[in-house]
């Protein structure tokens, strides 16, 4: 049997790794009291900077609004993003037009940067059966089995590499993702290939009830990729700035065929989704400490500090977001509603005989049954 003092031995020879080599840091441009080095602050103009505040505004409007309505009856279930503002837009601005998201639900301002109306994303939270399509229009999916998206992502960046187009394909994930198979396959791939593709994972310290600690092992999901022999940035997901820098970044080497992981430590402030119950797993006081760390008070500092903040109409933006979601809310539910034959679509070119049965079953049931369709009323906006 091997004693303490072989492995001693073995810790200081070449061939050993240790986690405790390891750094824990996270790249970081404004500190979460507001200060900054100035020669680090990305290049964008005051415009792109104010810009920034908009789109984390409007998400955290969306997230909002969206929780609102499903207290209504009017969205099956939502899952917010509140609290993870400056990851989900500081990444999402980062992105080329050309460049491909693939993610599973916590990004929403990340996919209307590239285009996706708020109509579609509500349509898809009521399970509106078109949304899948009309988001696979601006090539962006929601991947619910999570995970599973991440194959799909080395997949689309091979394409691009074959076609030579420039632009890179993101994925968006979480923690509880990154314990999957399929991500393990779709970096191996990408890795293995030098594919442009880029690895985003919010890191926002839960899933569902499971916290990061219980989750794995590893003391940061950004060391893994010296172990997939790509590059690997941990970044403070609550900075908007650190995490536009350190997406350009990934975005700038993936598209020369180096594949990148960004972990991005942020927090779920909200629940879950609208089922959960976070005071069941977690504490009240680790929910009020990462509100000391709001990504728009921190980003509010940071304009205020570089004379910006006087351009920026706080209310008027608030008010612009809330129309925005009302004209996205009117014209969601002006969608066509959806025949109820629409389940058995899409799948079969031709219906299967069992399924033509259940159709058919169902119909007939519809028929002696029309209340069973019909109780669902429209409700009052809110
Ligand atoms: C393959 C698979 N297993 C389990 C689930 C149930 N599930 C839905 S969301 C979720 C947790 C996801 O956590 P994480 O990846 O950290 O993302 P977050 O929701 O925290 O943003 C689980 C386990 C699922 N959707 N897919």
């Amino acid at each position: 049997m091997a004693s303490d003092s072989t492995v001693e031995r073995l810790r200081d020879r070449p061939g050993y790794y240790s986690q405790d080599d390891l750094p824990l840091d996270s790249y970081q441009v404004v500190a979460p009291d507001g200060s900054y080095d100035a020669d680090a602050v990305p290049e964008l103009d005051g415009e792109g900077l104010t810009d920034l505040y908009r789109w984390m505004v409007l998400e955290r409007t969306f997230d909002e609004r969206m929780v609102k309505l499903q207290r209504r009856g009017e969205v099956g279930t939502y899952g917010s993003g509140r609290g993870q503002e400056a990851s989900i837009v500081g990444s999402g601005y980062a992105l080329g037009d050309d460049d491909w998201l693939l993610g599973m639900g916590r990004e929403a301002a990340a996919m209307f940067l590239q285009g996706l109306p708020l109509r579609d994303l509500i349509l898809f939270w009521r399970g509106v059966p078109d949304a899948g399509k009309l988001l696979a229009q601006h090539d962006l999916m929601i991947a619910i089995s999570i995970g599973s998206h991440l194959p799909l992502v080395s997949g689309v960046a091979w394409g691009m590499e074959l076609s030579e187009s420039d632009a890179v394909a993101a994925a968006y994930f979480g923690d509880g993702a990154s314990s999957t198979g399929a991500v393990h396959e779709g970096i191996n791939f990408a890795s293995a290939l030098d594919l442009p593709a880029v690895f985003f994972c919010q890191n926002n310290q839960y899933a569902i009830s499971t916290s990061f600690e219980k989750q794995t092992g590893a003391r940061t999901l950004a060391q893994r990729a010296i172990g997939y022999g790509i590059e690997g940035i941990r970044v403070d997901g609550n900075d908007v700035l650190a995490v536009y820098d350190a997406m350009q970044a990934a975005r700038r080497l993936a598209s020369e065929g180096k594949p990148v992981l960004v972990e991005s430590v942020t927090y779920r402030r909200d629940a879950h989704t609208t089922s959960d119950d976070p005071t069941r797993y977690r504490e009240e006081e680790e929910v009020a400490e990462w509100e000391e760390r709001d990504p728009l008070d921190r980003y509010e500092a940071f304009l205020r500090s570089e004379g910006l903040w006087d351009d920026v109409d706080a209310d008027a933006i608030e008010e612009e977001v809330n129309e925005e979601f009302d004209a996205a809310l009117d014209a969601a539910d002006d969608y066509p509603e959806d025949e109820v034959e629409t389940v058995f679509e899409d799948l079969y070119a031709e219906l299967p005989p069992y399924l033509a049965r259940q159709l058919d079953e169902f119909r007939t049931f519809l028929d002696e049954h029309p209340e069973a369709y019909d109780h669902i009323e429209r409700r009052p906006k809110g």
